[in-house]
């Protein structure tokens, strides 16, 4: 995965029409949430087709090798993996997004090879261009952090910064001295590993989004489909 930045944001709603503004609106990438979300493996290949040219990523239901395999089966750039805590986790996310010898990935005809037409080049590159990025949303995972990004297959974290501010037992408080710290940590540590490090700006202030690119992550989600519809809908109301 490159280091330039990408500008991506988050779907969370499970229709196809959804993608589609939010691709033609020019997001590098789009992530489709399957965590905190009833959006199905159907849905989601659905919406994987809808969002070119923007690159797919899925954040998957949680860090198990059928959620991350179905993923990148169905066309999925990369895995985005919740609550990544140690580098075991890492380790586990990471075989599960690997061909053997480095994983164990099923082979299988399925949307990502062209249902087999494209086996043979698929199965030589996928392995190498197909992005595992973990989410760092614990304090566990930011005293843990350098262990997690020396996992090899490891190409960035990505901060939830919401679970960040549960994990310190201030919910919601994303602003607050403890999580900036924990976020600069993080930070740090990706620049000194050379991997892409993430932030989801939960909320699209624009000068929280001005702050993470002049601070230097690479990986940048906005907001969300949710979110700005909430918004739009909410001024339009008025
Ligand atoms: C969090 O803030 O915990 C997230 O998962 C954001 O995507
Ligand atoms: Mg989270």
């Amino acid at each position: 995965m490159k280091t330039t930045t990408r500008i991506g944001s988050w779907i969370q709603i499970g229709h196809p029409a959804i993608a589609e503004i939010m691709a033609n609106a020019g997001f590098d990438w789009l992530a489709v949430d399957t965590e905190h979300t009833d959006i199905s493996m159907s849905q989601t290949t659905n919406l994987i087709r809808a969002m070119e040219p923007c690159l797919p990523f899925v954040r998957v239901r949680e860090n198990d090798t059928l959620c991350i395999r179905q993923a990148l089966d169905a066309g999925a750039e990369g895995v985005i993996v919740p609550l990544v805590n140690t580098a075991d986790d890492a380790r586990r996310a990471v075989a599960a997004a690997k061909y053997p010898p480095a994983g164990v990935r099923g082979h299988a005809f399925c949307r990502a090879n062209n249902y087999g037409a494209g086996f043979d080049t698929y199965a030589a590159n996928a392995n190498n261009d197909t992005a595992v990025i973990v989410m760092i949303e614990s304090k566990e995972a930011v005293d843990n952090i350098s262990d997690i990004l020396a996992v090899v297959g490891v190409d960035g974290a990505f901060i939830g910064p919401y679970d960040l501010s549960g994990s310190y037992g201030i919910p919601g408080e994303t602003s607050h001295p403890l999580i900036l710290d924990a976020r600069d940590r993080v930070l740090e540590a990706c620049k000194t590993a050379g991997k892409a490090a993430g932030i989801h700006v939960v909320i699209p202030r624009t000068e929280d989004i001005a702050k993470a690119k002049a601070d230097g992550f690479t990986f940048i989600a906005i907001g969300g489909d949710t979110m700005f519809l909430n918004q739009a809908a909410r001024e339009a109301a008025v």
